[in-house]
């Protein structure tokens, strides 16, 4: 009987606070030793000489087989989660929608059908609450103690949003019940009613969903959102923030003390509402909620993810085919919205964040993974490197230098919004649970392997 199953050898290991050169035997799925030189007996050995040892990514904000627009996006939990893997993410946390009239009990099988068997790394599930009932509200505590410990409300979005009065009450419960809620924050009558002008003016192309929804509206219903949680003392989370109008809410609120926390996506770091003007209805592949910014929103992104105003990138990955995006093809407000991004997440924040000397590696890992598994109820077992810790790891490779290109991803789609985009840096092993899932891009793990995680209470950061 061999001492460990794998040894990751030569590399140096980043943390959320530590980079230093070790070795990490793995035993059984789990970290089980640290130390500048292993060499007993391992199964296995991986080389990572001249490489960083990262914890595996977490991408808590991905739409996996997702009913929008009368159509449904087009990764499922398999096809989803490798391209994960070979990005170097080892955890997803995905949206259970809840159709109208199903419990949340019904909403979970649901999500349970589509992910249990098929994901290949580990996964939660966020209760995307979508019509409240005085039922749907009691079976609150119970979910969360099942390990579905967040719970997200739209404030837009006809037929699923919530009104402010939901939006209050189920801040109280979930706080009460131990978890956390989180806000896709955007004023809905104001983007009905810029809509209805648009289209009475004959305006319909892409360019008019970001002008439908200007940065304001976004901002306003962050305040909202947060001036209710304030009223109960409840933690909030608000999810995908794109500009200064929202941002400048959360940094308020977090000045004086409260417990609000948020996060942004690389598209709001990278693209901007230049892209919806791309021509021969290519502008559709950005068609997102909230949609791409002005340019001059990214140094405020940027700065507050430095600064833990924003405590890390997710990637609201949400594909379409472009078959599925011409659904919009006479009216923008029929395009599905959405748009992949769970495989390149890793190496754009690694090439953009550090290489560019926007932050460090430490500030990389806590955004990439670590903020992620406390805010999410999964630390210490995920999103660091440490014994006891699930063996979900990414050897990276600082020196490998690429242009993005679609075809070399895995994410069941045919574009990537990141067409041409030079990298530096990418990983090279994904390792979930002991198990090397992806190497030198390629997928090498199993259907099924991916469990469903139970979360715990969040922990405010
Ligand atoms: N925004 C998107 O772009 N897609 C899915 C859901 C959402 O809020
Ligand atoms: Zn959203
Ligand atoms: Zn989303």
């Amino acid at each position: 009987m061999k001492k460990f199953d794998m040894i990751v050898k030569n590399g140096v290991v980043v943390t959320a606070s530590d980079t230093y050169r070790a070795d990490i035997g793995i035993k059984d799925g789990k970290i089980v030793e640290l130390s500048s030189d292993l060499n007993e007996d391992a199964v296995e050995v991986v080389d990572a000489k001249g490489k960083y040892v990262f914890p595996g990514g977490i991408d808590p904000h991905t739409h996996m087989d997702m009913p929008f627009g009368g159509t449904f996006s087009s990764d499922n939990f398999k096809t989803g989660t490798i391209a994960a893997a070979c990005g170097g993410t080892t955890t997803i946390v995905d949206f259970a929608v809840q159709p109208k009239g199903k419990s949340l009990k019904e909403t979970a099988k649901i999500w349970r059908e589509k992910s249990d068997g098929k994901a290949v790394i580990d996964y939660g599930i966020h209760m995307n609450i979508t019509d409240m009932t005085e039922d749907v509200m009691n079976e609150i505590p119970e979910m969360i103690k099942e390990g579905y410990s967040s719970v997200k409300l739209f404030m837009t979005y006809e037929g699923m949003r919530v009104d402010d009065g939901t939006l209050l009450r189920t801040l109280m419960k979930v706080n009460e019940s131990g978890g956390l809620t989180c806000v896709h924050a955007e004023n809905y009558y104001a983007i009905d009613y810029n809509t209805k002008k648009l289209l009475s003016e004959g305006k319909t192309e892409p360019i008019y969903h970001a002008l439908s929804r200007p940065d304001l509206v976004e901002g306003e219903a962050c305040g909202r959102a947060i001036k209710l949680a304030r009223m109960v003392n409840a933690p909030l989370f608000v999810v995908h923030n794109t500009c200064e109008a929202s941002i400048s809410e959360i940094a308020r609120a977090r000045a004086e003390g409260y417990p609000i926390m948020g996060e942004t996506c690389p598209q709001y770091l990278l693209l901007s509402e230049d892209n919806y003007r791309e021509p021969d209805f290519n502008g559709a592949k950005y068609v997102m909620s909230p949609p791409l910014r002005d340019k001059k929103n990214w140094p405020v992104v940027w700065k507050a993810l430095k600064d833990n105003t924003v405590q890390l990138v997710a990637t609201d990955h949400c594909p379409f085919f472009m078959k599925q995006k011409e659904l919009g093809k006479e009216s923008f407000t029929k395009i599905p919205n959405g748009a992949p991004g769970v495989e390149l997440r890793m190496s754009l924040i690694y090439t953009y964040g550090v290489v560019d000397g926007k932050f460090d590696l430490n500030r990389f890992v806590q955004v990439t993974s670590t903020n992620a598994a406390k805010v999410y109820g999964m630390y210490p077992q995920k999103g660091t490197i440490a014994v006891g810790s699930d063996a979900d790891l990414v050897v990276f490779d600082p020196n490998i230098e690429t242009t993005v290109t679609q075809s070399m991803l895995h994410e069941n789609v045919d574009y990537t919004p990141y067409e041409g985009f030079k990298l530096k840096g990418y990983p090279v092993t994904t390792i979930s649970k002991g198990n090397v899932v992806a190497k030198d891009g390629k997928f090498v793990g199993k259907e099924g392997a991916g469990k469903f995680i139970v979360r715990k209470a969040p922990m405010m950061i």
